[in-house]
């Protein structure tokens, strides 16, 4: 019987090993939370890195370790520690991701990482030949394995590849500037079909494939020699039904089933009843605008006195690659950001800005989520952004404002979120203002036509419609060439 092969960087879980003892934790980040859902329903297989460094893994763990997946459909792929540097923190870190979102002047050129991402992403590919066959259908994520589909293709040329980049494509003349610009397009054309979560984002690759490998493109087809590849947007919802009921169990815990978290803000609510609080969750990730939100904060402080004492914004920032210089760089700026603001501002009764940097358990995230008045999400470029919708998805009384960056994939999809350019100070603080003083009805109004969409078009369904999209692809490319 053929099966669904996932295959991402990362599995759903993340191993650890302490005192000679396994123990596994949910892996935290938008792919994850989005497919796991996804896969816990199958009977597939998941094929990804455990977070594990191979000269941190005694070898008589391993059977251990391989049982354990097995029992979570899960299949490993070893790095060790020199593969993690060059084609992790390296390659996909320090070049694809800063010139993906933008940021030319963070991007590292560098042949040795290029090199050891072609060695890991051929790692990965032997891993699906070895734990799969050529009937399978066989899902590919992310901007770390883009190489992939075609080196499964060149051993099983009838395979069913499907490709999904999580992350923004850039335009033409962003693209344009890597080296190795046409290698990663034909690893990507190795696919039947390749998805993006924008129409943007697809126009881009599209155009990329055109200009660098000159290759006939008609719409949204590219025609090869024997395949013709399908590119299209699928822009990846929530599990909606998991956030709304946790945010009811929520509203319906007594005092005693209440988190300390939890009682904190209801404590920080009940003595200061007018103060709104404004939440922003993000990892900490310069594509996310953290640094210039918080400056924007300022602005709107200063701009609008009156404020003073009557909003806190809390930060949830998410350690993440903690290991790339430029996110070391980040995490000071930030720590300072935050220090002398809340130095400048803060009052007896007051602190402007309560900032966390860690990972918050699952319901922690729903008490955030459920106790703000406002959720602000500034990033400079995000694929997606995942949070917007979760946030939504969990105002069961559908008040709450959020207010969105325009350059996430999801403001496509949020018309009716207050939309920003994190760039401009002066739309954020009168935007910050707005938000205070939105009448509830308005805000109610807003969040039921999100809700609905939202409720509509979840992960389940957009995995589902990328598989069909998939099949139908195979189908259709078979027939071409068949008359
Ligand atoms: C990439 C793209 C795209 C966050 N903090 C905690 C926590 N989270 C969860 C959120 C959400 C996920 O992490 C973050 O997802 P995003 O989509 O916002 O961002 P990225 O991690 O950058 O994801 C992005 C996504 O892939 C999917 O394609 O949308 O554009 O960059 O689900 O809930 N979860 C827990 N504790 C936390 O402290 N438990």
């Amino acid at each position: 019987m053929s099966k669904t092969i996932i295959i991402s960087n990362r599995l759903p879980v993340q191993l650890k090993i302490s005192e000679g003892k396994l123990t596994a934790e949910p892996s935290v980040g938008g792919l994850a939370t989005g497919l796991k859902s996804v896969h816990r329903d199958g009977d597939g297989l998941w094929i990804g890195w455990t977070g594990l460094m191979e000269e941190d893994t005694p070898e008589e763990m391993e059977p251990e370790i391989d049982k354990a997946l097995a029992k979570l459909n899960c299949a490993k792929v070893n790095l060790n520690i020199s593969e993690i540097e060059g084609y992790y923190f390296g390659f996909s870190n320090r070049t694809i991701w800063p010139l993906y979102h933008y940021f030319l002047e963070y991007t590292e050129f560098e042949l040795k990482f290029w090199e050891s991402y072609k060695s890991v992403n051929q790692k990965f590919a032997d891993a699906i030949l070895a734990n799969a066959n050529e009937e399978d259908t066989i899902w590919v994520h992310d901007y770390q394995l883009m190489l992939v589909p075609q080196m499964i293709r060149e051993v099983w040329p009838n395979a069913n590849i499907g490709f999904f980049l999580h992350i923004p494509f850039p335009s033409y003349e962003i693209f344009r500037t890597m080296p190795w610009r046409e290698e990663v397009l034909e690893g990507l054309l190795g696919s039947d079909l390749i998805g993006f979560h924008t129409y943007d984002y697809e126009r881009h690759f599209l155009s990329s494939v055109r200009r660098l490998l000159n290759l006939d493109v008609s719409f949204n087809d590219i025609y090869l020699e024997n395949r013709v590849i399908k590119v299209d947007s699928f822009p990846m919802g929530i599990d909606y039904q998991k956030f709304e009921n946790a945010a009811k169990e929520n509203a319906a815990n007594s005092e005693a089933e209440k988190s300390d978290f939890q009682k904190k803000l209801d404590e920080h609510k009940k003595s200061a009843p007018d103060t709104k609080l404004i939440i922003s969750i993000d990892r900490l990730d310069y594509s996310k605008g953290i640094a210039k939100r918080i400056n924007a904060f300022e602005y709107f402080l200063n701009k609008y006195p009156q404020f003073k004492e009557k909003v806190r914004l809390i930060i949830l920032a998410v350690p993440s690659r903690s290991n790339v210089p430029q996110y070391q760089l980040l995490k000071k700026e930030i720590d300072e950001l935050v220090g002398r603001i809340n130095g400048e501002l803060s009052t007896v009764n007051w602190t402007p800005i309560w900032y966390f940097y860690r990972s918050l358990p699952f319901e922690n995230l729903i008490d955030l989520y459920t106790s703000s008045d406002i959720a602000w999400l500034t990033p400079l470029r995000d694929g997606m952004n995942l949070v917007a919708k979760e946030y939504i998805a969990t105002r069961t009384d559908k008040t709450g404002v959020l207010i969105l960056s325009e350059m996430a994939g999801s403001a496509y999809e949020m018309n009716e979120a207050l939309l920003i350019n994190p760039n401009n100070f002066e739309q954020q603080a009168d935007t910050l203002k707005k938000a205070i003083e939105m009448p509830k009805e308005q805000q109610m109004a807003r969040n039921m036509f999100l809700q609905n969409r939202l409720k509509r078009y979840t992960v389940e369904i957009w995995a589902n419609e990328f598989m069909q999209a998939l099949l139908a692809q195979k189908e259709g490319s078979l027939a071409t060439f068949v008359s």
